[in-house]
């Protein structure tokens, strides 16, 4: 899919076929968050992962929040050197952090774009937070900038970074590859729009060269958004690159952590049950509660068989705990956690083990390959790449069952899952039934459809695929799209 893309898009757009990647460029990376420079490899995030291959062989700089707080957001970048990376981090004010960050990027932009308009709000002094701490990034940025180099944008907390910089360099600016590529979903046009000052939001994004998403779904309506606002050239600069993990890497490390202590002991505290595991961020986009209670229906219907026979772990560390709608869903799972334990466990069997701390790469490696079932059910999903670890830890002659959303983008690829509507409950009990009754020649043949798709979409493709379009187009052809502002 993400090659199909690559090569109709580039020709739209620019009308010269994609020439690949330019390793020769630096690779600058703008996002929220820069990973800790100690903490590379096994503990870093997704985003890090996944951008990993990208920055392998090239020169590259990482900029953004330190996730440091101080009293006001820091004008010059701290920089740190590791090979040929550079990370370059900004400290945040405390206002700056409560209006941009806990404000309009997670209490307003991050429900709405997840389709929850419902608990989406709006502040003018969080909307003018978020531009103002925009404007900090892009002019502390500005002066590390070399002429060619290649820059490209993550995610929703930056959309108005790329036109910011283009005003701060002038011609200079005008020429400049600035990529954005957002991780979670774009709604339709109807949805987007209800948020206010979305269309300057829509303007910010048609300041890039090359906008990517996840899915064909968010490129479409990412398109009509931006065509019905005007924006009909940017439309046209639009791709989906589908994100994707290391899969021959986390196979590797499931498979030698499955042989480790900590898998031992899960092992041994199962007793022979089958284990369901879930691992997430605690976040209400990822249907935890739906999830619980169609667990306690696997448990409470079908003839009463999975009594005894089963155990559910889920990680869910706390994220976002200031946002109150966190607090509220922390509460409930609490409760819902105690209300199923209380009803079914027996002494010798704890029916849901709930963690809300974060577990190692690692160790979560090794219980994936351990897990009979893996469920992943959000309400709605940019990609999911808790999906594609679960399927790469599989053993491959004995491989467990994926219960799956349809409202996540990985839904996309990953055919052989049981695809579930997770506002349904019923439905996830139903799934989570056949999953464990499931024979061995099934489970291998769905298991090796969605390999293979964890393997073409891995994030060298994701990664690969997108630089190779925004690299590829020629200087003239970007000016042109720019206005022809361009010397
Ligand atoms: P996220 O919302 O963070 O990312 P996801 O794609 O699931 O969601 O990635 C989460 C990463 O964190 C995975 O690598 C996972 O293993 C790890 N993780 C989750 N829970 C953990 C825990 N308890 N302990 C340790 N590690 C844990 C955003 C979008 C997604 C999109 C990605 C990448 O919201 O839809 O797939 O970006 O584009």
């Amino acid at each position: 899919m993400a090659r199909r893309t690559e090569s109709r898009h580039a020709g739209a757009a620019y009308g010269a076929p994609a020439a690949g990647m330019d390793r020769t460029r630096r690779l600058v990376i703008v996002a929220n968050r820069v990973p800790n420079p100690r903490e590379r490899g096994a503990s870093a995030g997704g985003l890090a992962v996944a951008l990993q291959e990208a920055i392998s062989g090239r020169e590259a700089m990482w900029f953004g929040w330190s996730g440091q707080i101080t009293e006001t957001t820091a004008t010059t970048p701290r920089l740190t050197r590791h090979r040929r990376l550079t990370y370059a981090t900004l400290d945040l004010g405390a206002e700056d952090y409560r209006r941009y960050y806990q404000g309009f990027a997670n209490a307003s932009l991050w429900p709405m774009l997840h389709y929850r308009l419902g608990i989406t709000q709006f502040d003018r002094e969080d909307y003018a937070g978020y531009r103002a701490v925009n404007a900090a990034f892009a002019a502390a940025l500005a002066p590390l900038l070399r002429p060619d180099d290649t820059i490209w944008v993550h995610d929703f907390h930056l959309f108005p970074l790329g036109g910011k910089l283009r005003r701060l360099g002038g011609a200079a600016g005008a020429r400049r590859r600035i990529g954005f590529f957002l991780h979670v979903p774009f709604p339709p046009r109807s949805v987007f729009l209800a948020l206010p000052r979305a269309d300057e939001l829509l303007a910010d994004l048609a300041a890039y060269d090359v906008i990517g998403v996840q899915t064909e779904e968010d490129a479409a309506h990412l398109r009509d958004a931006l065509r019905r606002a005007g924006h009909a050239a940017a439309a046209r600069r639009v791709g989906a690159w589908p994100a994707g993990i290391d899969a021959e890497g986390f196979a590797a490390m499931a498979e030698r952590a499955a042989r480790g202590p900590e898998a031992a002991r899960l092992r041994a505290s199962l007793v022979g049950r089958a284990l369901v595991i879930g691992v997430d961020r605690l976040d209400y986009t990822k249907g935890l509660p739906h999830r619980f209670i169609g667990y306690g229906r696997l448990l409470a219907g079908f003839d009463g068989r999975h009594l005894g026979d089963v155990t559910y772990l889920q990680f869910a560390p706390v994220s976002r705990s200031e946002v109150a709608q966190y607090r509220a869903l922390r509460r409930e799972l609490d409760e819902l956690t105690g209300r199923i334990n209380g009803q079914y466990a027996e002494f010798d069997w704890v029916p849901l083990r709930y963690i809300t701390r974060a577990v190692a790469r690692t160790t979560l490696a090794g219980f994936m390959r351990i897990a009979r079932v893996g469920l992943v059910t959000p309400l709605r999903d940019g990609m999911n790449l808790v999906a594609k670890e679960y399927v790469a830890a599989q053993n491959p002659e004995d491989p467990g069952v994926l219960v799956l959303s349809q409202f996540a983008g990985a839904a996309g690829d990953l055919k052989g899952a049981l695809v579930v509507n997770p506002l349904d409950p019923d439905e996830i009990a139903e799934a989570l039934d056949r999953a464990l009754s499931m024979p061995t020649a099934e489970r291998i043949a769905r298991w090796r459809q969605m390999m293979e798709a964890v393997r073409t979409n891995d994030a060298a493709a994701w990664s690969r695929g997108f630089l190779a379009t925004l690299e590829g187009g020629s200087a003239s052809a970007l000016a042109a799209e720019h206005g022809g502002k361009a010397a």
